[in-house]
C-alpha cells in the first residue's frame, strides 16, 4: 500500500481460475471367487451397462485384475462403490469396488 513497501512483489489476480470439483474413478477388482456373472449383473445393475459391454469389462478385470467402471464426481463415486460393496456383501461375495481421484 501507500507509504510502504511490506507488499512489493504480491501478486494479485494472476489467472482467472474457475474451479472445476475434481473427478473420481471408480475402479473393480478381480477376485478368485465372485461368479463372473454377478460381476455382469453388477455392472449391469449399478453402472448402466449393456450386457455386451457389462460382460467385456468383466472380463478385463479378470484378465488384467482391475478396471475402471466409471468416472464420476465424489458423491456419486462414494454412491456406486457403496452400493457395490453392500450388494456384494449382501450375497456373500468378496467383490471389491473402490474409487481414486482421477
Ligand atoms: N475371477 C473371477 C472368477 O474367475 C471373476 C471376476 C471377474 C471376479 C471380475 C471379480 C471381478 N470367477
Amino acid at each position: 500500500g501507500r507509504g510502504s513497501d511490506s507488499d512489493a512483489g504480491v501478486v494479485v489476480d494472476t489467472k482467472p481460475k474457475t474451479k472445476r470439483p475434481p473427478l473420481y474413478k471408480v475402479l473393480l477388482l478381480n477376485d478368485d471367487y465372485t461368479p463372473m456373472e454377478f460381476v455382469v449383473h453388477v455392472l449391469e445393475r449399478f453402472f448402466g451397462m449393456s450386457h455386451a459391454q457389462a460382460f467385456e469389462i468383466m472380463l478385463t478385470v479378470h484378465k488384467k485384475g482391475v478396471a475402471v467402471v466409471g468416472v464420476f464426481s465424489h458423491e456419486i463415486a462414494e454412491t456406486k462403490v457403496g452400493q457395490v460393496m453392500d450388494f456384494a456383501r449382501r450375497h456373500q461375495h468378496p467383490l471389491q469396488c473402490t474409487m481414486e481421484k482421477e
